[in-house]
């Protein structure tokens, strides 16, 4: 396997819905199942970050601009497989088959919801870079007991700084673990721009420095991020050890439900990327095969919008969380501090 890496950015379609690359060869029905993700992902982030303003829901991570990297990586994989990442994988997390009511509880406060053994997923991680290393722990079993299997670990640019991130890298390359190393650059770490993040011109060129291929994908093109982790999910279960996938896209709304952007962001740049977004790409290039029309396209966000609060109405039918269990599952012996903070909270919810 060649530990090169190239500056080249791998795209299928461009900004303007033309077809630039060799389009996969999947069926219209399953080009439609990643439209539906997309618009899926869309709807999620923007109806979660409106419930969280109206109170009915906890801080949220939206991931608005990104549905095609997260979509197109999560689709690529097989069951079996395994998919790791941080508060930003929701949408990767469902299409992987973690339910919708088990993300509304997590976010909502329940613990510990939003992820699923089932669906080969473990908690999201805080701890930026962490799940990396799980995911080369996970890998290294499933080598062990020659499973053939993948696990794909998820993170940031701005995990890409940690200490964690390298080790993880490093211990795959050397040992050939059956993993796909994602970093989703989506150009901020909070308020740090990539730029700030690392000298380097591109986050992928460090897979060849710790001896396995990188590559730089658009990651605003769904079929392109599909194609390129299929690919490098295929070498890893073949044996032929990890690889490092840059996905290029981009941050369109606030970190999180806790952060304001336009603080330190300039407006222009969100415009240009408002250019680039992957929804619409992936619309026309639908539209101009005849798989999809207007009116299919308006029938699909209804749907996607009347699943969405049927299971929203199932998750507020349900019990509030009882506070209790954010310290009682953190630690068996909790802190002087944690105690006092663990009986004003119950004074408050009146528990
Ligand atoms: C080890 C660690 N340091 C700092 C933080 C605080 N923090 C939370 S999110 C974040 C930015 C992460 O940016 P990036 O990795 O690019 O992921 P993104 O939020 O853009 O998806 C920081 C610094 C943390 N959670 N963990
Ligand atoms: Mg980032």
């Amino acid at each position: 396997m060649s530990t090169t890496t190239t500056d080249k950015v791998h795209q299928i379609i461009n900004p303007a819905g033309q077809v630039v690359g060799d389009v996969p060869d999947l069926p219209a029905d399953k080009m439609l199942h990643l439209y539906r993700w997309m618009v899926f992902g869309r709807v999620f982030s923007e109806r979660m970050t409106a419930l969280q303003r109206q109170g009915r829901m906890g801080t949220f991570a939206a991931a608005t601009g990104q549905e095609a990297a997260c979509v197109g990586r999560a689709a690529a994989l097989q069951p079996g497989d395994w998919l790791l990442g941080s508060y930003r994988e929701s949408l990767a997390y469902m299409v992987k088959g973690v339910p919708l009511l088990a993300q509304l509880k997590h976010w909502g406060g329940h613990i510990p919801e939003g992820y699923s053994y089932e669906a080969g997923c473990l908690p999201f991680q805080i701890v930026l870079g962490t799940q990396m290393l799980h995911a080369v722990g996970i890998a290294m079993a499933m080598k062990y007991k020659r499973e053939p299997h993948v696990v794909l670990g998820v993170c940031g640019d701005g995990a890409t700084s940690e200490g964690d991130f390298n080790e993880a890298l490093n211990f795959a390359a050397v040992f050939k673990a059956p993993v796909v190393m994602v970093v989703e650059n989506n150009g901020w770490a909070i308020s740090v721009p990539r730029r700030q993040q690392s000298a380097a011109a591109t986050l992928a060129q460090r897979g060849p420095g710790f001896g396995m291929p990188g590559y730089l994908v658009d990651g605003n093109d769904v079929l392109a991020v599909y194609q390129m982790i299929s690919d490098c999910a295929a070498r890893a279960r073949a044996g032929e050890g990890p690889s490092l996938v840059e996905l290029l896209t981009y941050r369109m709304g606030a970190h999180t439900t806790a952060d304001d952007p336009t603080k330190y962001r300039p407006a222009a740049e969100l415009q240009e990327w408002a250019a680039r977004d992957p929804l619409l790409r992936f619309r026309k290039f639908l539209m101009d095969r005849h798989w999809l029309t207007d009116l299919a396209d308006e029938e699909l966000h209804e749907a996607v919008g009347t699943e969405f609060q049927a299971v929203l109405a199932e998750y507020e039918s349900l019990p509030p969380p009882d506070p209790r269990r954010h310290f009682d599952l953190a630690l068996t012996q909790l802190t002087p501090q944690l105690l006092r903070q663990r009986a004003e909270i119950l004074e408050e919810t009146h528990n």
